[in-house]
């Protein structure tokens, strides 16, 4: 039951979890098992927000449903000796092609919030994004896993004397990649956002200046104010200017903005819908990939995220020619159900289904997978 519309504010912020033993994790097999156990400890209000899309929600179902155009080709007799699952991205060593993208307020999912997630894809040897809407400051989730790959995710905020400021924080924390997301000049329209008056309390966004918007004539861009509608691709430069560390654009869907990104220097571009939350009706990254794998002629890092949940939808990725995926609600989940270790859990399961998947596609590793490995049954 959501709670009831009230006129105290008490009873309506911070949406914390419910404490609650961890779930048992020799019964999750598969990161959807994550998804019932999570619901029933995050709030209603905070599982809205989470799980929710933008406008009529077409967009969420259409990413999960887009794989289903893609077969996989395996390959057999290949002699797929020394499966090995680890790949560089942006130059580095990671564990997995898989990392953790960013989303806001891993706080709601779990007590420890992104300093558990921090510590789980330290030990996976996985990338973790880091949102600049976390629970926890920059520096906390630098100190909880010091070592891990960590990049920091930014909105630009109005004032540009903040954002540098956060970003001149992140990267002294060490943290090594700075990821603009692009795709939220404002907010996508959110239903339930609006419906449920989304408000986790004054302090919830540890990097941000104290807000108190909570008030009954509160509008969308006050509940979750991350706009930068004012942004332009001569922004990049400064931007880049602020620390020495590599410029990932996250929010890519044409591949005119693929040229562009590389033409203004990203050193990745991030295909991306942002979980269905922005615009509806718009495509699915897996049905873009190609065609800007195609537009960036290996002058930057493309990766992808949207509806990836198993090795099945990870696998065609660096098939077209991404380097890495991510995924975001899959972990949240894992971190509702129990904190560090369900997150940790979470990565074995992904290793366990990569490692099985690479070989059962008679390739030993992410970089031996080729266009050929994948096929498109139907769709455009
Ligand atoms: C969201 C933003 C804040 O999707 O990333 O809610």
């Amino acid at each position: 039951m959501l709670p009831a519309m009230t006129t105290d504010a008490r009873s309506r912020r911070n949406y914390l979890p419910d404490e609650r033993p961890p779930v048992d994790l020799a019964g999750i097999v598969r990161l959807r098992d994550f998804e019932a156990p999570a619901r029933e400890r995050i709030h209603p209000a905070a599982w809205a927000y989470y799980a929710g899309g933008g406008y009529d929600e077409h967009v969420l179902a259409d990413t999960l449903a887009a794989w289903d155009a893609f077969r996989l080709r395996p390959r057999v007799l290949t002699g797929v000796t020394g499966i090995d699952a680890t790949t560089t991205i942006l130059g580095r060593p990671a564990s997995l092609p898989i990392g953790i993208a960013p989303a806001a307020l891993h706080g709601l999912a779990h007590r420890e919030g992104e300093l558990a997630t921090a510590r789980a894809a330290t030990a996976a040897g996985a990338i973790h994004v880091v949102s600049t809407v976390a629970s926890h400051t920059i520096e906390d989730v630098a100190a909880a896993a010091p070592g891990g790959r960590r990049w920091f995710q930014l909105y630009v905020q109005r004032e540009r004397a903040v954002t540098r400021a956060l970003v001149e924080r992140a990267a002294a924390a060490g943290y090594e990649a700075l990821c603009l997301t692009v795709d939220l000049p404002v907010l996508g329209y959110r239903d339930e956002v609006l419906r449920l008056h989304f408000d986790p309390g004054a302090d919830a966004y540890a990097n941000l200046p104290r807000r108190d918007v909570w008030r009954p004539d509160a509008d969308l861009d006050e509940m979750v104010d991350m706009r930068s509608v004012e942004l332009t691709w001569n922004d990049l430069d400064e931007i880049r200017s602020w620390a020495p560390i590599p410029l990932v654009l996250k929010g890519i869907l044409t591949a005119e903005d693929a040229r562009l990104a590389v033409e203004h220097g990203a050193d990745a571009v991030w295909v991306s819908n942002h979980g269905g939350r922005q615009l509806d009706r718009v495509a699915a990254g897996i049905d873009v990939l190609e065609g800007i794998v195609d537009a960036v002629e290996g002058r930057a890092e493309v990766y992808l995220d949207g509806g990836i949940r198993r090795a099945p939808e990870i696998l065609p990725a660096p098939a077209l020619g991404a380097r890495a995926v991510f995924t975001a609600r899959p972990f949240l989940w894992a971190l509702a159900c129990a904190g560090e270790a369900g997150v940790t859990h979470g990565f074995g399961i992904l290793r366990e289904e990569l490692e099985r998947g690479l070989a059962l596609m008679g390739t030993p590793t992410p970089a031996s997978l080729t266009r050929g490995h994948v096929t498109r049954v139907r769709g455009a």
